[in-house]
C-alpha cells in the first residue's frame, strides 16, 4: 500500500514480498557527462545512486528499471568513470555516479572522482534523493562513512540501501540491518535490497515517486 509520506516501520519484514510492480516501458541512457556542461538542462527530477565499486549499483539500477543490461554490471570494478543519466519514461532521470574505493587508483584519480561527484551533488536543485548503497554483508568502509557524513553535513536528502540482501538468510537480515544502522548512527534503518529477488523494489519506487512528486502506477 502506498502512502503519501513514506515511513518504513520494518523494511526487513517484506522479504521478496512485492506489493506492486512499477513497469518501465521507456528508458535509455540519455547523457554521459564528466562535468556540469554535460548534465541535462531540462529540469526533470533526478535520483542518484552512489556506492563503492562492486556494491551492486548497476544491478540495482537494472532491477529498478526492469532491464537486464542497461547499466552495465561487471566483475571488473572501476569501469564507470562518467556520470550517466538514464531517462525514465521521460519523466525523471536515474543518475549513476561513478563507484569509488577500488584498489589501484591513484590519488589524483580519487581527487578527480571527488571533484566530479561533488560538482554534481552540490547545486543540483532537481536532485530529489540520493541512494547510498552499502553491501549488507560488510561493515561500511572509510569512504562510505565519509560520504554519509558529507550528505548529512550538507543536508542532502538521502537513503541508505543495504544491497545483496539475498546473500544472507532471512533470519540474519534484521541483525545485519541493525549493525549497519549502529555503525552509521542513522535514525532510519537501511533498506535491504536484492536485484536477484527484487526485495524492496516497490519500497524504493515509493520513495522515488514521493520525492519526485510523480505517480508511475
Ligand atoms: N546475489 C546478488 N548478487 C548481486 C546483487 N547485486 C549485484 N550482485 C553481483 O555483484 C557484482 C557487482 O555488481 P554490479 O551491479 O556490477 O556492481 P557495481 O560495481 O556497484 O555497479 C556482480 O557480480 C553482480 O552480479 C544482488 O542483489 N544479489
Ligand atoms: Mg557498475
Amino acid at each position: 500500500m502506498r502512502s503519501g509520506f513514506f515511513a518504513p516501520t520494518d523494511p526487513t519484514a517484506a522479504v521478496g514480498g512485492m506489493n506492486f510492480d512499477v513497469i518501465i516501458n521507456n528508458t535509455d541512457i540519455a547523457f554521459t557527462a564528466v562535468s556540469p556542461s554535460g548534465f541535462p538542462a531540462d529540469g526533470l527530477p533526478e535520483v542518484a545512486f552512489v556506492g563503492k565499486s562492486n556494491v551492486g549499483k548497476s544491478s540495482l539500477i537494472n532491477a529498478m528499471l526492469g532491464r537486464k543490461r542497461l547499466a552495465r554490471t561487471s566483475r571488473q570494478p572501476g569501469k564507470t568513470r562518467t556520470i550517466n543519466f538514464f531517462h525514465v519514461e521521460k519523466r525523471l532521470y536515474f543518475v549513476d555516479l561513478p563507484g569509488y574505493g577500488y584498489a589501484k587508483v591513484s590519488k589524483s584519480e580519487t581527487q578527480k572522482w571527488g571533484a566530479m561527484v561533488e560538482g554534481y551533488l552540490k547545486n543540483r536543485p532537481q536532485l530529489k534523493r540520493i541512494f547510498l548503497l552499502l553491501d549488507i554483508r560488510h561493515e561500511p568502509g572509510a569512504n562510505d562513512l565519509m560520504l554519509y557524513e558529507w550528505f548529512k553535513h550538507y543536508g542532502l536528502p538521502f537513503t541508505v540501501i543495504a544491497t545483496k540482501s539475498d546473500k544472507i538468510s532471512r533470519a540474519q537480515l534484521p541483525k545485519h540491518v541493525a549493525a549497519m544502522r549502529r555503525v552509521l548512527g542513522c535514525d532510519e534503518p537501511p533498506i535491504p535490497f536484492s536485484s536477484e529477488t527484487n526485495q524492496n523494489r516497490d519500497t524504493l519506487w515509493t520513495i522515488i515517486m514521493d520525492n519526485c512528486g510523480i505517480d508511475m502506477l
